[in-house]
């Protein structure tokens, strides 16, 4: 079975991150909506501690930094310039590239509207090559995915991974940051993943980088690959869990590369997984109101349900 799907199979098209940082929201000095907020600011930028979604503006939020008050752990991965200079990834890039697999890093500030709707086919991707110069032999799990990207150039994005005609995960993410020029573009993510199998609690912070090009005509994206790393872990990684990416991913410092020929831009009503309402599509715990007024929610059992 093609199978990686803990750690890069619940991450949209590979262009998406599964969390991350914040990014893109308007500056406003303080606290907009708190009064006398505690002026406690530890990255200094314009947002207090108490409102502010990563505090030490390493570019993972609170919720997905091992140290939300320490900018050093698991490093500052708050822009392109910060990832490409991190030694792991650095290291990674070098690596592909002399394997033979190099990943392109754009850093243009005009990069293409990627907002719209996407398929992977399952199976349609693999992973050609990592830390030990190997195959994984496994390949993308499918994704239904969702892309919205703001004017200054951070995705948001939603995604639900399928194989074998059943959705088996889904993803809510922001703070993946687009570079490039004309038709090309690269992502720079940083993700925590959390593997729940065994009863793990093992946690992988990872930066990822990846590059592709839109189709003028299609809005498909074509010849996407990419190298993601793991930069820091927490928790006990269990067997299942270091099986996935054959015990190597799961470890800091080691990488790997993956590649996708086409995802497919699709208009809302030929996904099949995410729950479709009017001209848009959702993921599992999100909730909206429907053109009808009606307030709808996508099941945990991928079920659109309006009442
Ligand atoms: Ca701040
Ligand atoms: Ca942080």
């Amino acid at each position: 079975m093609n199978y990686s799907v803990w750690l890069l199979g619940v991450c949209t098209l590979g262009l998406v991150a599964c969390g991350g940082s914040g990014g893109g929201s308007d500056p406003v000095a303080g606290c907009p909506n708190i009064e006398n907020p505690d002026p406690t600011n530890t990255d200094g930028d314009l947002l207090f501690d108490v409102c502010d979604p990563d505090d030490d503006g390493d570019g993972f939020n609170d919720e997905n930094d091992p140290a939300p008050l320490d900018p050093a752990i698991p490093g500052d991965f708050s822009t392109p310039e910060a990832i490409l200079s991190n030694d792991a990834m650095a290291l990674a890039l070098q690596e592909a590239e002399a394997a033979g697999y190099p990943v392109v890093t754009e850093l243009g500030v005009n990069p293409p509207d990627l907002s719209g709707y996407y398929i992977r086919e399952d199976a349609a991707g693999s992973f050609p090559v990592n830390s030990s110069s190997f195959d994984q032999g496994r390949g993308w799990v499918g994704a239904e995915s969702r892309v919205e990207q703001t004017s200054n150039n951070f995705i948001k994005g939603a995604a639900v991974s399928f194989t074998s005609f059943e959705p088996i995960s889904f993803s809510i993410s922001e703070g993946t940051i687009v570079r490039g020029d004309g038709n090309s573009y690269t992502t720079y993510s940083r993700t925590k993943g959390t593997c729940t199998e065994e009863n793990s609690d093992y946690e992988i912070f990872s930066v990822s980088i990846t590059s592709a090009t839109v189709n003028e005509t299609t809005g498909d994206i074509e010849s996407l690959r990419g190298v993601s790393t793991t930069v820091d872990v927490a928790g006990e990684l269990t067997t299942a869990c270091a099986d996935r990416t054959t015990g190597l991913r799961e470890l800091v410092g080691n990488w790997s590369v993956s590649e996708v020929s086409v995802v497919r831009k699709v208009i809302p009503t030929a996904l099949s997984y995410m729950c479709v309402s009017d001209d848009d599509a959702y993921v599992p715990t999100e909730t909206w109101i429907n053109n009808d007024g009606l307030s709808c929610s996508c099941t945990l059992e991928y079920q659109l349900v309006c009442e």
